[in-house]
């Protein structure tokens, strides 16, 4: 990770060294926390943070789950998020906004730890790699499954249940993949890592519900848009394991893996490098976070460059 100038710590700008917390920080002892993951795209219209909104407003669900209040709105988060990119100077990055529960408090019952507020942007390349992005990545179905809804909130994007897609990715790292593939507790698959999960057979398209433990993702919704637009069938339901193997084109969406093609699940291949579907659906998604698309500019918001006085 490359630093940047600034970090945006519950309502001020402070050098990047200088945002720190106490090690007693709630947080890092139960994962008490929430947190997104946001793109900004050096876009036609300038720098634009690709649904923004959309991320705050999830940022804000994730902390009600979990009994936290976050001091600004979503709106607020959105402006200030602006005003870092300009600050930091930089037009095509990752944001990571996260709200925890800080210092002070210590055991179990947490809502008289205060909640603190964090935003970082920094440049964040393909997180799957270029080369996964253009041919696809090579999967490993995880011996973890997906957490249940009896006993986190998958829907939530909380700190503490990334333990969850740790132990999943260090799995197929270990033997040697790019990703996994949770199922859920039914067997059923849910989702990657950190990635939502897409299968073709015979030019329709399939997800997993959200009555699935999966997260309801961003991207998910935009592809799934997207390729409605474009004439496309999607449809979400419930997906058996097999259903992997027989399908012409499988693939993940994620802010940070954005449309990422898989080559192959268990050694079975999938398809010889990016699918047909997952090629164009990979293009008018990149058009889109570009500003290449009039029809999707709603999605954007422009960051303006100027920068503001120096705090
Ligand atoms: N499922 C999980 C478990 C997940 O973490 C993500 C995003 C998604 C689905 C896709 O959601 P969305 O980004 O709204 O389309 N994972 C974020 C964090 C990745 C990380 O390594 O950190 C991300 O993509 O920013």
């Amino acid at each position: 990770m490359e630093p940047r100038e600034f970090i945006w710590q519950n309502g001020e700008f402070v050098s990047w060294d200088d945002a720190r917390v106490h090690v007693l920080t709630h947080a890092l002892h139960y994962g008490t926390g929430v947190f997104e993951g946001i793109r900004c795209y050096n876009s036609e219209l300038g720098p634009a943070i690709f649904r923004g909104l959309d991320h705050f407003k999830r940022l804000h669900r994730s902390a009600e789950l979990y009994h936290m209040q976050i001091d600004q709105s979503a709106e607020e988060l959105l402006a200030i998020t602006k005003e870092l990119i300009a600050r930091n100077s930089l037009s095509s990055c990752y944001i990571r906004p996260v709200s925890f529960r800080g210092y002070g408090e210590i055991g179990l019952f947490p809502l008289k730890a205060e909640v603190e507020t964090v935003i970082a942007a920094w440049e964040w390349g393909a997180y799957l790699g270029e080369e996964g992005k253009a041919k696809g990545i090579r999967t490993k179905i995880s011996k973890w499954r997906r957490m249940s809804a009896d006993s986190f909130i998958p829907q939530a994007k909380a700190n503490g249940q990334y333990l969850n897609s740790v132990l999943a990715k260090v799995e197929s790292h270990e033997a040697g993949y790019d990703e996994a593939i949770l199922l859920d507790e039914h067997g059923n698959v849910c989702e990657g890592s950190g990635e939502n999960i897409f299968l073709v057979r015979d030019g329709r398209l399939s997800t997993p519900p959200l009555s699935a433990p999966i997260l309801e993702g961003i991207t998910r919704d935009t592809v799934i848009t997207i390729a409605r637009d474009n004439g496309l069938d999607v449809i979400e339901r419930d997906i058996a394991r097999d259903e992997l193997f027989e399908a012409d084109e499988v693939f993940f969406t994620g802010t940070a893996a954005e449309l990422c093609p898989v080559r192959e699940i268990d050694d079975h291949v999938v398809s010889e490098g990016r699918g047909e579907i997952a090629g164009l659906l990979q293009s008018k998604y990149d058009d889109a976070v570009h500003g290449r698309l009039p029809e999707y500019h709603g999605w954007l918001d422009v960051v303006s460059t100027e920068k503001p006085a120096q705090v």
